[in-house]
Formats: C-alpha cells, structure tokens, sequence
C-alpha cells in the first residue's frame, strides 16, 4: 500500500460555509474533504485530511509528510502569503507539493498575488472552489506515479 497524499488548510478554512460564500462558496470542510477522499479513492489513493489555524501545527504536518506521506497538497490560505518558516519546512519535505486555492488569488487583492509556498510547489490550482483541491490530489497523484517511474 503506497503512502497517503497529505491533504492540508491553513487559518480559517475550517469556517468554509459560514461566512464570504461569494468568494468561497457554500460548501464546509467536511464537504471538501469527502470530495478529496472520493477522488483519491477513483485515483487508487488515500489522504490524509487535516485543518490547523496554528503555523506551527502546520510545519509539524508538514515534516511528518516527509517521512509518511507520498505528496502533499496545501492551501495554506492566508500563511501562504506571510509564512517563510511554511516555505522552509515544504523545501525540506522531499516528496512533491501542489498548491492550492478556492478562490483565484491573482485577481484579488495585490497582497494575495504571490504565495511563499508558490517557491516550493510544483503547480498551483486555483478559483475553482472544492475542485480545486480535487485537481489539486489529481495533480499530485500524477507527480508521484512519475517519480515511481
Ligand atoms: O482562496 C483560498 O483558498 C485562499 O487560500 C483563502 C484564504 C486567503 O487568505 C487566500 O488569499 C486565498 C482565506 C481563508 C479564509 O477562509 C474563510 C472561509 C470562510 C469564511 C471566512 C474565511
């Protein structure tokens, strides 16, 4: 059994679907994450699903993707744009990083046109709501079938 796609969200996500549905729509985590889990079991994957709205939490998941994880997909939300200890820790992660969004950040606020964690990521998906994290999983799974090549 190949080791699981870790799956990670920054600060405030775990607010998804109670507040601003105009910009990332009307579906809660839980939602997102039974989308992920459907997708990756079709991709003959697993995830691994976790929210923290701690920095440090985060870059704990994320050195424990290097030795437990295959991938990792990350929408670090608002960390993406403040964080370099976030970046630090995916340049160490060794295994490959996809970036991902809900809403499209290069037509938003100037401040939210560039990401840290864009440095480490192989790709970004974004402004496509909950798809984009499942196209984020798609592009991950693709990424480590290569590597295994
Ligand atoms: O579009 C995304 O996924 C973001 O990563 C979301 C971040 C934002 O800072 C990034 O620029 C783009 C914000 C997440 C806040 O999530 C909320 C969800 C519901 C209600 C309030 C905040």
């Amino acid at each position: 059994m190949s080791k699981p796609i870790y799956v990670l969200s920054g600060p405030n996500l775990n607010l998804l679907g109670a507040r601003e549905p105009e910009i990332y729509g009307h579906q809660t985590l839980e939602d997102v994450q039974r989308l992920c889990e459907a997708r990756a079991s079709a991709l003959g994957c697993s995830i691994v699903f976790r929210q923290s709205n701690h920095e440090g939490e985060l870059i704990d998941w994320i050195q424990e993707a290097r030795t437990e994880g295959s991938a990792l997909v990350i929408n670090p939300a608002g960390y993406g744009h403040t964080s370099v200890a976030i970046l630090d820790a995916l340049k160490a992660v060794g295994v490959p990083v996809v970036e991902c969004h809900l809403s499209n950040p290069a037509s938003r606020e100037a401040f939210r046109h560039q990401t840290y964690v864009s440095l480490a990521a192989t790709g970004t998906v974004s402004g496509f709501g909950a798809a984009s994290y499942e196209l984020a999983i798609e592009a991950a799974a693709g990424l480590v079938g290569e590597a295994s090549k």
